[in-house]
């Protein structure tokens, strides 16, 4: 009994770790396979269109534009993520890189020769000054429980996320 329990621990463990070493959220596009572009307009503190549907295997190109008057981001991930996120946005913050309205991207540059996560280079994310457009192609395979949010310290905790519907 004691054996099958061991077991069981154990298939749990390793599925846990293996959701977690995968994400599950997708993967970076190719835009030689974009099924579908979607326009995206940040705004102080939401995104419009504030949900998604998305069939599962689509890739999508999101057009984002930031219409605020403040830093914001558009990040494909699931919850667990964007709270591992958080902390350095934070720390961006304190180190002046990533201020209300702007990014010092000079400072950036310097910074993440030291500390990688302070250059924000991530796949699944784009971190945009008012008025500033990017794009990212997301390929929705293996992807569940996906949160579009912002991750700017306080933004996420106001409510600044996209419900993303996958069938
Ligand atoms: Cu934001």
């Amino acid at each position: 009994m004691f054996r099958l329990f061991l077991s069981i621990m154990f298939i749990l463990i390793s599925y846990n770790s293996y959701a977690d070493k995968n994400m599950m959220i997708g993967s970076l596009g190719k835009s030689e396979e974009v099924n579908r572009t979607i326009k995206v307009i940040m705004y102080d503190n939401y995104y419009e269109p504030s949900s998604f549907n998305i069939k599962s295997g689509e890739t999508i190109k999101f057009e984002v534009v930031n219409a605020g008057e403040l830093v914001h981001e558009f990040n494909i991930a699931n919850a667990m993520m964007h709270k591992k996120h958080q902390p350095e946005m934070e720390k961006m913050v304190e180190n002046e890189i990533l201020l209300a309205d702007s990014i010092d991207k000079e400072k950036m540059k310097k910074m993440a020769k030291m500390d990688k996560s302070m250059g924000h280079s991530h796949s699944n994310s784009v971190l945009l000054e008012p008025n500033e457009k990017g794009n990212i192609v997301w390929k929705f395979e293996n992807a569940m429980n996906i949160e579009i949010a912002c991750n700017v310290p306080g933004h996420y905790q106001i409510g600044m996320i996209a419900k993303v519907d996958i069938k």
